[in-house]
């Protein structure tokens, strides 16, 4: 379903063995090398999240290669699978014809975790140098998703459940609208995914080089 122009949902994507397989990625990278920890914002706010990079690490507000604000390491390195699954999702969302799908070439993924508290207020993805869409998928509990405008954080927006297993695809005019995660829905996630709470999986291009 088109949500807006560029913005795509496409629900139950994932297969539960995709879904299951990812859980036990992600658990890897919050491992380390840079383990997953609460973002700390410049003003000395701390975010709700949890997030773990791949590829390049997001500081607010920067990407970087080494994760200077939580222990120096040099970040996962981002693999081919990822970009080949960035791929399939931009044929998924957009047509097998869409245009320029094969020059998607994603180099960062963050990696969110919610417990059932955690929030994301609304805001716009700008630190990448790029154009190119966002990915997202979702696993674990269900959540509710605001899509907003490009204009400013408040009205109009849209509601949006994401369920586990669900993509979403966020090109075009809707690559820079303000978004966010208002409320997670608690115990709704898939007991066979042994998975308490939400992740989020994003795959950018940073638009960065070495
Ligand atoms: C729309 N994550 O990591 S995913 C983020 O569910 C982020 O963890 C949320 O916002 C989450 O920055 C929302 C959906 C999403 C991600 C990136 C977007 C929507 C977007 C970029 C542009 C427009
Ligand atoms: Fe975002």
């Amino acid at each position: 379903a088109e949500v807006a122009p560029g913005a795509v949902h496409v629900p139950g994507w994932l297969s539960l063995v995709r879904q299951r397989e990812l859980v036990a990625t992600c658990r890897q990278w919050a491992r380390g090398p840079v383990p997953i920890r609460h973002t700390k914002l410049p003003g000395g706010g701390v975010m709700s999240v949890m997030t773990v990079c791949v590829g390049w690490h997001w500081q607010p507000y920067r990407y970087t290669r080494t994760a200077d604000d939580v222990n120096g390491a040099r970040v996962a390195g981002f693999p081919d699978w990822l970009v080949e699954l960035g791929r399939e999702a931009l044929s998924a969302a957009y047509g097998g014809a869409g245009a320029g799908r094969g020059a998607y070439a994603p180099d960062s993924a963050l990696v969110n975790f919610y417990d059932g508290d955690a929030r994301m207020g609304m805001h716009q993805d700008k630190d990448e140098r790029s154009g190119a869409p966002v990915v997202s998928l979702s696993i674990g509990d269900t959540c509710v998703f605001r899509f907003g405008n490009t204009e400013n954080r408040g009205r109009p927006y849209t509601d949006v459940e994401l369920v586990s297993g669900d993509l979403f695809v966020f090109g075009g005019a809707s690559r820079f609208a303000y978004h966010g995660v208002p409320r997670v829905l608690p115990g709704t996630a898939d007991p066979a995914l042994g998975l308490a709470g939400r992740l989020n999986i994003t795959l950018r291009e940073t638009g960065l080089r070495d």
